[in-house]
């Protein structure tokens, strides 16, 4: 398994236009006729697309240099050669293209269907056809063709966690995202000191992913790790939902699930509002450590009464429950996000009738 990358550097080559040909008619009577040598073909240019089916950028980290084909050189009897084809890169929506050697940047890819020729094809030459004058009836000249244009970039995408997952330091979140995740992206602009934020890519039905990440820093960073960690949550604005990781086996005198629950969830409304009004599922950790699966079913429908929502339980490390929670949050993702899309086409159809 390899690792999901939201970065990649990468080089693009368009091709180069091919050679213009230097060739004679030759006829049975006209032994030595006019110039009939085609121009080359065109180059073909590197056009990258947005596409809001894919969702990462792993496809740029298999291979690194992409390249549009050349064109073919002229041909004989004034026929111009083959243009290469065109190299089509299809990127998700919301991938940003930078120039690798400037930083600049040169594309934002935030609509689908979004296209940019980002490397032209280089033209083909001129056959010596064209160069036929009056002084000059039999030109030995052509044109080379034109290199195309070489790029090196850098594709960004911002990640969006679909969940985030909320909990007490040592709950197990970091153990759970290990544990579902399909790849561990690298979080690449945040240098954290102490707190190390995770991401994990989960994929739960043929072709379908969400993306997980803890919230990191609720508790434990009461000083300089706040700071750090509100920086993370800013990548986290956009997360759907909230999956709230409780640990049963804590064993400090004023801890407890309900206490726990209650204490996350005050952090959280502080240190995010917005984060803290996402709906939430709500999830028992551990349950391999407070005894058996009985046991563990018993607190969770004892907090379940308490606080008035549903209470999965899992362990994270034996990965009792686990198969069941992803699908359920897969599932769940996917009928929020038909939700809003049928709200969507209800405001559009409003703003017609
Ligand atoms: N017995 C048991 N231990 C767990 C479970 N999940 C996590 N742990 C342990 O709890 C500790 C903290 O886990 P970690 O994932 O680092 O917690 P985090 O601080 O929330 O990221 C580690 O020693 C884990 O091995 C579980 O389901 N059962
Ligand atoms: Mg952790």
């Amino acid at each position: 398994m390899t690792d999901f990358i939201d970065r990649a550097k990468i080089e693009i080559r368009a091709g180069s236009g091919g050679n213009g040909s230097i060739n004679f008619r030759r006829e049975k009577f006209a032994p030595m006729g006019g110039p009939d040598g085609g121009d080359g073909g065109n180059g073909g240019s590197v056009i990258f697309v947005a596409d809001h089916n894919l969702g990462t950028l792993l496809d740029f980290t298999f291979q690194r240099i992409f390249l549009a084909e050349n064109g073919e050189k002229g041909q004989r009897k004034k026929m111009s050669g083959k243009s290469g084809d065109d190299l089509i890169l299809r990127l998700p929506v919301g991938s940003m293209i930078y120039d690798q050697e400037t930083g600049d940047l040169i594309a934002d890819m935030d609509a689908d269907g979004k296209t940019l020729m980002a490397a032209k094809g280089g033209n083909g030459g001129w056959g010596n056809v064209h160069f036929k004058s009056s002084v000059n009836q039999a030109p030995r000249r052509a044109n080379p063709g034109q290199p195309g244009e070489c790029k090196k970039l850098l594709l960004e995408l911002k990640l969006i966690a679909d969940v985030g997952i909320a909990g007490y330091p040592n709950a197990g979140k970091s153990t759970l995202i290990s544990r579902i995740s399909a790849a561990r992206p690298k979080i690449a602009d945040y240098p954290f000191t102490t707190l190390t934020p995770n991401l994990g890519v989960v994929q739960w039905d043929e072709g379908k992913t969400y993306v997980v990440a803890d919230v990191p820093g609720l508790i434990e960073g009461a000083s300089e790790g706040k700071g750090l960690g509100y920086q993370f949550l800013r990548h986290l604005e956009r997360t759907k939902l909230i999956l709230h990781l409780i640990d049963p086996s804590a064993h400090e005198p004023e801890r407890s699930p309900l206490a726990d629950y209650h204490v996350i969830n005050r952090e959280l409304s502080v240190y995010s509002p917005e984060l803290a009004g996402k709906p939430q599922i709500v999830v028992i950790n551990k349950a391999d450590a407070i005894g058996d699966e009985d046991d563990a079913n018993r607190v969770a429908r004892e907090l379940s009464e308490q606080i008035g929502a549903d209470v999965h339980v899992i362990s994270a490390v034996t990965g009792y429950g686990i198969e069941k929670l992803v699908t359920f949050l897969g599932a769940k993702l996917l009928e929020m996000k038909k939700a809003a899309e049928a709200e969507a086409a209800a405001t559009a159809d409003e703003q017609i009738s």
